[in-house]
């Protein structure tokens, strides 16, 4: 695991990351203090709950993964360390710098609820359902309502192969989902009572299966960091990045459409549908202009219809959408 593999988007130093100071599987082995001869029966510990008790990503075996070179930006992309330091995740915190605070959050065991209108609602751990699904490594935009933007290459797989699994019935119109809101320990931010938690989100069907909404495990080939959302969450790039909910338990298929966290709580600045347009301003600034996360908030670059997604997600959208489509 921690074979270096160079790969095209990896900034020589920027980029170096703290894995070096990570255990590999044979120092963990002996910190737990199994005998090798037992270790090397794989069966005795699964390597995954042995990587966990050692504070490790069980799935860091797992990438890189392959790149889909059908998703792929003209725009450099943004530095790990930028990517993973300047979050909005206000479970732990509504400030920019909460990537410490978020290692709290324990993402083992992981069970994920389906639930709603399904032929049958089930449970399933984040181990077992990344064993139904296949993963590749997509590169995105991203762009928060804030007017700051990223581009960074997710791993995951497509949101439409977990509707498949879930098997809803013809009545399902939406997929609300969830964070976790468990504990305040973890999650300091969960003390901010004025808000409504659990965080919640939602798609159309259409939405959710279309090509773009993307699950992600995973962020620049290894499994995805806390502060970004682990084990689980939602990229859809052609919307607010409040959309992309972090760190999922459950989706629920319904024929309401969901209130959404942000909607409950401004419902004229963030809308359900918030996909991106320069030309909609937020009420209280402008969306015509964009800056880059590790740039200066000066240095500006025009924002996109769509976030220049529009030729695959246009068509879900009335020709002529109103203003409401676009907050
Ligand atoms: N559960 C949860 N998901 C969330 C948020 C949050 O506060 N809680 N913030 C959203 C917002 S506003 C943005 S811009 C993105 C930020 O994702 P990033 O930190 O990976 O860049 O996460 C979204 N998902
Ligand atoms: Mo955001």
């Amino acid at each position: 695991m921690l074979i270096k593999v160079k790969r095209g988007w990896e900034l020589p130093e920027s980029a170096v990351t703290p894995e070096d100071v990570f255990m590999n599987r044979r120092q963990i082995v002996k910190a737990l203090g199994i005998a090798p001869a037992l270790a090397a029966t794989a069966s005795v510990l699964p390597a995954g709950a042995a990587l966990a008790a050692a504070g490790e990503d069980p799935t860091v075996d797992l990438y890189p993964v392959p790149r889909n070179e059908k998703y792929t930006v003209d725009r450099p992309l943004t530095t790990q360390h930028d990517a993973t330091t300047y979050n909005n995740y206000y479970e732990f915190g509504s400030h920019k710098q909460i990537s410490k605070t978020a290692q709290r959050l324990e993402i083992r065991p992981w069970n994920i609820k389906i639930d709603g209108l399904v032929e049958k609602e089930f449970e399933i751990g984040i181990d077992d359902l990344l064993k139904q699904v296949s993963l590749e490594e997509r590169v995105y935009r991203f762009r928060c309502v804030e007017a700051w933007a990223m581009t960074v290459p997710w791993s995951g797989f497509a949101m439409k192969q977990l509707v498949e699994l879930a098997k809803p019935l013809s009545g399902a119109k939406y997929i609300k989902m969830n964070t976790i809101a468990e504990s305040k320990a973890e999650m300091p931010g969960l003390r901010q009572f004025w808000y409504p938690w659990p965080y919640q989100e939602g798609l159309s069907m259409e939405e959710a299966t279309n090509e773009m909404a993307f699950m992600v495990t995973g962020l620049y080939g290894k499994p995805v960091p806390k502060q970004n959302g682990a084990p689980l969450r939602l990229a859809v790039p052609w919307k607010y990045g409040f959309k992309s909910i972090k760190s999922i338990i459950q989706f629920t298929f319904t024929d309401e459409k969901p209130k959404t966290f942000w909607e409950s709580l401004a419902e004229k600045e963030y809308g359900f549908w918030a996909n991106v347009n320069p030309a909609v301003d937020h009420p209280r600034w402008s969306q015509a202009t964009e800056w880059q996360l590790g740039g200066r908030q000066s240095d500006r670059v025009p924002s996109r219809i769509y976030n220049g997604y529009g030729e695959q997600v246009a068509h879900l959208y009335p020709k002529d959408a109103g203003e409401s489509y676009f907050r």
